[in-house]
């Protein structure tokens, strides 16, 4: 199962990361990579998963996704996904650093008639001290249109508003509203198998709901530069992710604890 080859970034590809914080990127992936990966994170997924309620009775936010956080310290098959040289190597282009390192990983699994998942920016939630922060959007399935593929504003990595809004009812009406404004425009679509989506920390994002009667099962990677520094916590929401995902870290120095491995050059 071939995910640490090297796959072929184009320097066109990697000036449009730089315009436009996000980017989509084919055949990234084999059917036989994801089926063997994307059994054993599904699995834990539902094993994991601490969402009791009934989707009706759920917040907005917990409508959108049951998520699971740092599979990889679970099992051995899924730190050899998030180890990935492959995945690992186009963050680093993609952020045009040297290096990369695991900030956390979580799986995001949208239930059949699960809900929206509202306009944010993830980097709200990010105690670090540089924008060279990016997420691997990994599908385990094909996501058509009407199972909640992720989309983006393209552009819209330079946007100041909305950068204190956590993923709510108002993050959704007052970043679109925003967007519109700044004459930014939705880009939408669906993901073929093998497509990864890869986009900034603060390129704002949203997806629809999951219409179809199949499970939207969907992996992510969170990359970091390998010398991120760590900042004091914003609020409360920074310091449980300081906590969490960088034990032990200190404020003004790089974040390299037992939890945020280099993924490349290894
Ligand atoms: O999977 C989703 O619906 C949202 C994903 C997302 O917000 C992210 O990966 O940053």
């Amino acid at each position: 199962m071939d995910i640490h080859s090297p796959y072929s970034l184009t320097p066109e590809q990697i000036a449009q990361f730089r315009r436009d914080g996000c980017i989509k990127l084919k055949h990234v992936l084999s059917a036989d990579a994801l089926a063997h990966y994307g059994a054993e994170i599904t699995r834990l997924t539902i094993a994991l998963n601490t969402q009791s309620k009934p989707l009706e009775e759920r917040s907005t936010y917990d409508r959108a996704f049951l998520q699971v956080m740092n599979l990889w310290e679970h099992s051995a098959v899924v730190t050899e996904f998030v180890m990935s040289r492959r995945l690992g190597r186009i963050a680093a282009q993609l952020l045009e650093v040297p290096g990369v390192r695991l900030y956390h990983d979580q799986s995001l699994y949208k239930e059949p008639g699960g809900g929206i998942t509202p306009a944010h920016a993830d980097q709200y939630y990010w105690p670090l001290a540089s924008d060279r922060t990016v997420t691997a959007w990994v599908p385990l399935q094909a996501v058509p249109a009407d199972m909640g593929p992720l989309g983006f504003y393209p552009g819209s990595q330079g946007v100041q508003f909305g950068r204190d809004l956590g993923i709510s009812d108002e993050s959704e009406e007052k970043i679109s509203a925003d967007m519109a404004r700044h004459g930014l425009a939705f880009d939408v679509g669906p993901f073929d198998l093998g497509e990864v989506s890869f986009h900034l920390g603060w390129t704002f994002h949203k997806a629809g709901p999951n219409l179809s009667k199949r499970p939207r099962s969907v992996m992510t990677v969170i990359y970091m530069d390998a010398q991120m520094r760590l900042v004091p916590a914003l609020n409360a929401i920074q310091a449980n992710d300081r906590d969490q995902w960088c034990p032990g870290a200190r404020e003004g120095e790089v974040i390299a604890t037992r939890k945020n491995p280099v993924i490349w050059p290894r």
